[in-house]
């Protein structure tokens, strides 16, 4: 049962794509509201209450004990206490004796505080007047997210080749740089389907343009690249360069498509290709031309994009050098204060005919610019599109994935990749991913190996490093056999990710899930966050610690252990309860839960030679639905083919 609430007139957010008529306000059962210059929301929990959602934060699966902040920021020190991320996804479950979600649809500044001062007390802070409430009920967590999916639309849907290894680095320059990562990739054995190209591929930084002297024919590249399976992947920013010349500048000044300050002149801000001017996403026709202006790379055979620093991220303005201290004076530390004043410089005409500081609307930024991008290579293309963007807020899911951001090359960092996807999946991100082996600092053999075991099983499965850290592509490293039987495993699977992600998204349910999920009534399974569902059939107990050479794993139930190496699959059946499991580097181990099975593939060298349908089966069941398609059709209803097998 879904309720909405209206307070104020809310923002136009597209998180929502069912229509509900507003409750009165004196329905609200689940929170008492207080009014004031914030609305405030609070609720007393029980003590055992678990409160999962909150997308893209951080601290783990179950959010009590913390505060979190929904303000799109731009911080790479991903600190257990670090209150914003770059995303923006106010939904929220209470695992409680009558358990309920609450979504606070608004654009504005959120601030959850769940219970982080051990009173029981969690509280809902909008800085706003105008929002939706929406509260769902149901008997389950897992029942309430799904009700709370199918009424914010269906998750994008990436081609196969997305589902693929990708390699990317800040750092790859030229034609030769990215010709060199294929080569090597191909020379070690190791499975590749795309190498992303950041912001040195362009001219000057200046997003839809190309560096000639690098990359003298994208088309003819691209060709070449697509004729041994691999994609090109460019990065766009969300700044458009100041220059005379640059005509996507030149036309957006001229049909006043950027956004103005207060002084009613354009707004500049200081991004890679210096000073800049935003697009105002916020209006129809803004994001249409603004969409269209990937026919540049469209027309060159380029179908993935990942979009950058829309939250949007500044590094100066006009007004502000680059190294202000934040403004401590306006009381709180937390926040990104010394970029507030900035967001509250610009502004953004609604299309209801209003106009907002980004400040008060700042959340959507991101979002909007991913939708402009989703509809624009929807119009160009006439097959499916790889999208991902670093901000973003509910809603954007249909049109996009995320990555989550610039992390680092340590341990903590590996395990909040493993507790983020669940979370990010409740809140309709299934096409999502993190660096794989670390952003920020210098990557090892092992961590590699082991955050590569996990992104196995992540939808976006992309290893990418900042420039001045260690070169971190798998042949870089010793004994590089072990990184292909690791990254070959993703590629054995695809028929069942695949088929898994496709189930999810079509139905609108979640792929990726925590073991409570699927094991309601399990006290221990309620507690368990560092093991994962993925799909129906698997479930994961990644290796998340250094110098260990297994874990200790919980079995809700009996399940089939399945050990994969360049030998290839050993299965054993386990029984339930907790078993302490070996898993050396160079193995995966993963379990299939009972009666159930999983396809696996042939080896191939990236998807453009996998035949999906060209199965084995592991496990103990008899049937398997599995979806296959060509990969790459949009309409997946027309093509979709729904097989069932006997083992
Ligand atoms: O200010 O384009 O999160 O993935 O490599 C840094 C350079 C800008 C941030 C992205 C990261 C990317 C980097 N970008």
């Amino acid at each position: 049962m879904i309720t909405k609430f209206s307070y104020g007139t809310p923002v136009e957010t597209f998180a929502v794509v069912k229509d509900f008529p507003s409750a009165g306000h004196e329905q609200l059962r689940h929170f008492s509201r207080k009014k004031g210059t914030v609305q405030y929301f609070t609720c007393m929990l029980g003590e055992e209450d678990i409160v999962y959602g909150l997308g893209e934060t951080m601290r783990g699966v179950n959010k009590r004990g913390g505060r979190y902040i929904s303000f799109n920021y731009d911080d790479p020190h991903h600190k257990d206490d670090m209150p914003s991320m770059y995303g923006a996804h106010n939904f929220l479950i209470v695992d409680g004796e009558e358990p309920f979600g609450a979504f606070f649809d608004t654009p504005s500044k959120v601030v959850f505080d769940i219970d982080s001062k051990g009173s029981g007390v969690l509280s809902v802070a909008c800085e706003t007047q105008d929002l939706r409430l929406y509260i769902i009920e149901g008997e389950t967590p897992y029942g309430i997210v799904k009700q709370f999916l199918g009424i914010i639309g269906r998750s994008f849907l990436p081609p196969l080749w997305a589902f693929g290894y990708g390699q990317s680095r800040w750092g790859y320059k030229t034609e030769r740089d990215i010709s060199r990562v294929a080569a090597k990739h191909e020379e070690a054995g190791i499975p590749l389907d795309y190498i992303c190209m950041d912001i040195d591929y362009m001219d000057r930084y200046i997003d839809f343009t190309v560096n000639k002297r690098r990359f003298p024919n994208m088309t003819g590249f691209s060709a070449k690249l697509k004729g041994k399976g691999l994609h090109l992947v460019p990065i766009v920013d969300a700044g458009i360069k100041i220059e005379p010349g640059n005509p996507v500048y030149s036309e957006g000044v001229e049909k006043e498509y950027f956004c103005k300050n207060h002084e009613g002149t354009f707004f500049k801000a200081e991004v890679w290709p210096g000073m800049t001017h935003f697009p105002d996403f916020f209006q129809e026709k803004v994001r249409r031309w603004f969409g269209d202006q990937y026919k540049f790379y469209t027309d060159s055979g380029l179908e993935g994009f990942w979009n950058d620093m829309n939250e949007p991220a500044i590094f100066s303005t006009e007004y502000r050098a680059k190294d202000t201290k934040p403004d401590v004076e306006r009381g709180d530390v937390d926040q990104p204060e010394r970029h507030i004043a900035d967001f509250k410089d610009f502004f953004h005409r609604l299309d209801d005919g209003r106009e907002k500081s980004n400040y008060e609307v700042h959340n959507l930024y991101g979002a909007l610019m991913t939708r402009a991008s989703g509809e624009g290579l929807g119009r160009l293309l006439d097959r499916r599109y790889l999208l991902f963007s670093r901000s973003s807020y509910i809603g954007a899911h249909r049109y996009g994935g995320i990555w989550t951001g610039d992390n680092a090359s340590t341990w903590e960092m590996l395990r909040q990749n493993v507790y983020h996807m669940p979370s990010l999946n409740m809140c309709g991100f299934l096409y999502s991913g993190a660096d794989t082996g670390g952003f920020g600092g210098n990557c090892d053999r092992e961590l590699l190996l082991r955050w590569l075991a996990v992104s196995v099983f992540t939808p976006l499965m992309r290893n990418h490093t900042a420039i001045f850290t260690r070169n971190q592509e798998c042949y870089r490293f010793r004994k590089v056999e072990d990184f292909r039987t690791v990254v070959s495993l993703r590629y054995r699977l695809l028929p069942y990710l695949y088929s898994e992600f496709m189930k999810a998204a079509l139905r609108q349910d979640m792929l990726i899930r925590p073991l409570a999920f699927d094991y309601p009534g399990d006290e221990k399974a309620r507690h368990i966050h560092d093991q994962l569902m993925v799909g129906e059939s698997v479930m994961i107990a990644p290796v998340l610690e250094k110098g260990v050479k297994g874990r200790v794993v919980y079995l809700p139930e009996p399940m089939t252990e399945v050990r994969w190496s360049s030998e290839g699959f050993t299965c054993i059946e386990v029984g339930a309860g907790e078993r302490t499991v070996m898993a050396p580097l160079h193995q995966v181990v993963f379990y299939i839960r009972k009666g159930k099975l999983v396809p696996v593939g042939k080896q191939v060298s990236n998807t453009s030679e996998l035949d999906l349908m060209d199965v084995e089966l592991l496990g103990t069941g008899t049937e398997y639905e599995q979806y296959a398609d060509d990969g790459y059709t949009k309409d997946c209803g027309l093509n979709r083919c729904v097989l069932r097998r006997k083992a």
